[in-house]
């Protein structure tokens, strides 16, 4: 065979294995196979030197040709490989539009919140201000400023939750702690009478903590809105006054009101207070216990020894406070029996709400 003979067999060759390169990589392979610096083709180009004056001119010149035809080849399978890798990406990537969404979980604000929100905002529309504290307190803030004497049964550790004393990491021993999870809000209001001057027209919503065994109507750990007023002139009237138009624009116009005797160590006079039964009318039914009325919240006029703790003359001022929880709100609002439901966390009940 002459030269010309092995170009043309060996350019037959390769255009055959490049139409066989089934994938790029198959291609690129072939191109080092015949055009690499050790391929087929290269050898065969580095062999015309040992040729005569004669053959030399017509074997470059058909050896660049089967060069240029081979590149030309390569190049054409190449954009048909490339091109179909591309439609193959694209499809695996394509979106099908005509598929349902997928539906994200809404969260929503606890009914309990709900609640607290829709009394905190009944008494912003009368010019109140809310405010929290901490749920860790002193106790000096809980009991001892709200008059409530040393031996005061709710200090006792059964009914107090007292702080660990980290320094000795001693468990809490009765009268040896005086730092505590708030049992009520109060401490909070007893802060604000301290910082700031009357007027005060505020309401505290926020977690408090009692010694309690869960049960239907108590929990260790309950949602309490308190309000306090101090002021010139506040009397025992503008604190019926103010629960009646709050209760009214909470249950609704109808419900009557009334207010019973009590004793809270740091108001006096105290009182609780009943709204009528929106079940029976007042008649007494299984669902108010055949009494006709629901307990709602404490009041009283603050007791002139909390304003001597905190410094407000109680010459001058008196005021009211009243303390509410609001997970038995929101269970005499929906009708739901037991209040450890708001604290389990199912979203199966919340999600009524
Ligand atoms: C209830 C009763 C009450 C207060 C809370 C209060 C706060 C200060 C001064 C005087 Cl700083 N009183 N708070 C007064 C009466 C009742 O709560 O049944 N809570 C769940």
């Amino acid at each position: 065979m002459t030269i010309t003979e092995d170009l043309r067999a060996l350019e037959a060759e390769a255009v055959a294995a490049i139409g066989a390169a089934e994938t790029l990589e198959a291609l690129e392979s072939v191109r080092i196979g015949y055009l690499g610096k050790k391929g087929s083709l290269t050898a065969v180009l580095r062999g015309l030197g040992g040729l005569s004056a004669e053959e030399r001119p017509e074997a470059g010149r058909v050896s660049n040709e089967v060069r240029r035809s081979l590149e030309t080849a390569i190049d054409e399978r190449h954009a048909l490989l490339a091109g179909a890798a591309h439609a193959t990406r694209v499809a695996a990537d394509a979106v099908d539009v005509t598929l349902p969404g997928r539906r994200h979980p809404v969260g929503r604000q606890h009914v309990v919140h709900q609640v607290v929100d829709e009394i905190a905002d009944n008494f912003t529309g009368l010019g109140y201000r809310i405010a929290e504290g901490p749920q860790v307190e002193l106790d000096y803030y809980n009991f001892t400023a709200l008059n409530h004497p040393p031996d005061h049964p709710a200090r006792a550790l059964q009914d107090t939750f007292y702080v660990r004393d980290l320094s000795g990491d001693r468990a809490a021993v009765e009268g040896e702690s005086d730092v505590l999870l708030r049992t009520h809000t109060s401490p909070a209001q007893v802060h604000i009478m301290e910082a700031q001057k009357p007027p005060i027209y505020v309401i505290v919503p926020g977690k408090v903590y009692r010694r309690d065994v869960a049960d239907p109507s108590h929990s260790p750990q309950f949602t309490q809105i308190e309000g306090l007023v101090v002021d010139e002139g506040i009397t025992f009237g503008d604190l019926k006054g103010t629960l009646e138009h709050f209760l009214h624009e909470m249950f609704g116009p109808d419900r009557r009101v009334r207010l019973r005797p009590h004793f809270f160590p740091f108001t006096e006079p105290s009182a609780e207070v009943d709204v009528s039964c929106g079940i029976c009318g007042g008649e007494g039914c299984r669902s108010c216990g055949g009494e006709g009325w629901l307990e709602i919240l404490g009041c009283g006029m603050v007791d002139p020894n909390v304003f001597g703790y905190v410094g407000i003359d109680p010459e001058r001022y008196t005021g009211f406070a009243f303390g509410m929880g609001a997970e038995r709100i929101a269970g005499l609002k929906y009708g739901v029996p037991d209040l450890r439901l708001f604290t389990e966390g199912d979203t199966r009940f919340l999600h009524q709400f």
